[in-house]
C-alpha cells in the first residue's frame, strides 16, 4: 500500500467541492491506489455545513480516504498538505466594483499563500480554481517566498475542455479525437482559444470548420460558456470546474501526453513577459510541466493573446500592494 498523500481542499463546503472531494476520495484524481488524507479549509460560518459534508465523506465508506481533517484555520488545513486545491473565494457582491472584488480576493489569497509557505510540503502543488483564479494564484504565490513560483497554478481546464468539446461536436468526432487545443492567458472572457494548432482525427481542424465559426461563434461560445451554464442551470458550473481540477492535478501529478492548458507563471515565452499567470499550451512529464514552444501565430491569434495579457496585467496593477 501507498503511503497516503494530504490533499487540502479550500471552500470545501461550496457547490464545486461537493463534486471535488468526493471524487478526489474516490481516486479519480490520483489512482485507485493512492490512499488520501482530505485537509478541509471553510470559513467559520461554513463550519457546520462543512461537518455536514465531512458526514457525507464518511457514509461513503471510501477505502482510499485515510482522514478527513475539517477545520477554519489555513496553517492547519495546509499542514504538509501535497496538493492544494484552493476553490473558496470572495464572489461578487451587490454593488461591487471589479476593483473590490480583486481587492477582497487579494486579502485571502495572500493569507493562503503565507499558510502554504509555512506549513505546506515543500513540494506541494497549487491550484488556484476561485476566480480571479489567474491573480488569486500570483497572489498566493508572491507571499509563499520559500515556494517556487511554478508550484502555483491557476485553472484553464475548463475553458480547454469546454473548447475541445466545442470543436468536437462541430467537426461530428469524439472529443477525444482533438489534439492540440490551447486555450492562452487570463480564465475570464478575454480568454483565447485557438484552434490553429489543432488536429480533429489527425486532419487539421482549420480545414475542418470555416473561419467565420471560428471567430464568432466558438471562441465567443468558449469564452461566455459560464455565463450560459448560470442562465441554465441558475447556478454556476460546478461538477464540470470539479472535472476539471481532477483532469489538471491528475496529468500534473501523473504526466500525460496530451497538450493540455495551464495558468502558469509567464516566462517570456511567446513574448509574455514575467510577472503574471498565464495560460499556456504545457506538456507534463516527470511530475512537472514544461510550456510547449515553436508555435505559430498569425495576427488574429497575436492581437487576442495581447488582449488577454493586457487585462492580467491591469488586475495585477489593482492589487501591486499585496504582492509582498
Ligand atoms: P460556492 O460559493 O458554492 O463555494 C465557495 C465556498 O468558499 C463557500 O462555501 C465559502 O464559504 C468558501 N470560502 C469563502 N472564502 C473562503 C476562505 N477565505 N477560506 C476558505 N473557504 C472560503 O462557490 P463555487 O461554485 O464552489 O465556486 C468557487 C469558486 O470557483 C468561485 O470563485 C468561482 O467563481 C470559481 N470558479 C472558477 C472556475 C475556473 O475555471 N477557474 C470555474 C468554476 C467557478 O466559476
Amino acid at each position: 500500500m501507498k503511503q497516503p498523500v494530504r490533499i487540502a481542499i479550500t471552500g470545501a463546503a461550496g457547490q464545486i467541492s461537493y463534486s471535488l472531494a468526493f471524487r478526489i476520495a474516490a481516486g479519480d484524481m490520483l489512482g485507485k491506489d493512492q490512499p488520501v488524507i482530505l485537509q478541509l479549509l471553510e470559513i467559520t460560518p461554513a463550519m457546520d455545513a462543512l461537518n455536514g459534508v465531512v458526514m457525507e465523506l464518511n457514509d461513503c465508506a471510501f477505502p482510499l480516504v485515510q482522514e478527513i481533517i475539517a477545520t477554519d484555520d489555513a496553517n492547519v488545513a495546509f499542514k504538509d498538505a501535497d496538493f492544494a486545491l484552493l476553490v473558496g473565494a470572495r464572489p461578487r457582491g451587490p454593488g461591487m466594483e471589479r476593483k473590490d472584488l480583486l481587492e477582497a480576493n487579494a486579502a485571502i489569497f495572500s493569507v493562503q499563500g503565507k499558510a502554504l509557505n509555512d506549513n505546506a510540503s515543500r513540494d506541494v502543488r497549487v491550484l488556484v480554481v476561485g476566480n480571479p483564479a489567474n491573480t488569486n494564484a500570483l497572489i498566493a504565490s508572491c507571499n509563499a517566498p520559500d515556494l517556487d513560483a511554478g508550484q502555483f497554478t491557476a485553472m484553464m481546464r475548463l475553458d480547454h475542455n469546454r473548447a475541445k468539446t466545442q470543436l468536437a461536436q462541430k467537426a461530428g468526432k469524439h472529443v477525444t479525437d482533438v489534439e492540440r487545443m490551447v486555450v492562452w492567458g487570463n480564465h475570464s472572457a478575454t480568454q483565447y482559444p485557438d484552434i490553429a494548432h489543432c488536429k480533429v482525427a489527425g486532419t487539421p481542424a482549420a480545414e475542418l470548420v470555416e473561419r467565420d465559426w471560428y471567430e464568432n461563434d466558438f471562441i465567443p461560445t468558449v469564452q461566455q460558456r459560464g455565463a450560459a451554464i448560470i442562465k441554465a442551470r441558475g447556478a454556476s458550473s460546478a461538477a464540470s470546474a470539479a472535472s476539471a481540477a481532477i483532469d489538471h492535478m491528475r496529468d500534473w501529478a501523473l504526466g500525460t501526453d496530451e497538450v493540455v492548458s495551464m495558468g502558469i507563471p509567464a516566462d517570456g515565452s511567446y513574448g509574455i513577459e514575467p510577472g503574471i499567470i498565464y495560460s499556456y499550451p504545457v506538456v507534463c512529464k516527470n511530475g512537472g510541466y514544461e510550456i510547449v514552444q515553436g508555435l505559430e501565430h498569425d495576427d488574429f491569434s497575436k492581437q487576442k493573446m495581447k488582449a488577454t495579457e493586457d487585462e492580467l496585467r491591469q488586475e495585477r496593477a489593482a492589487v501591486e500592494h499585496l504582492l509582498g
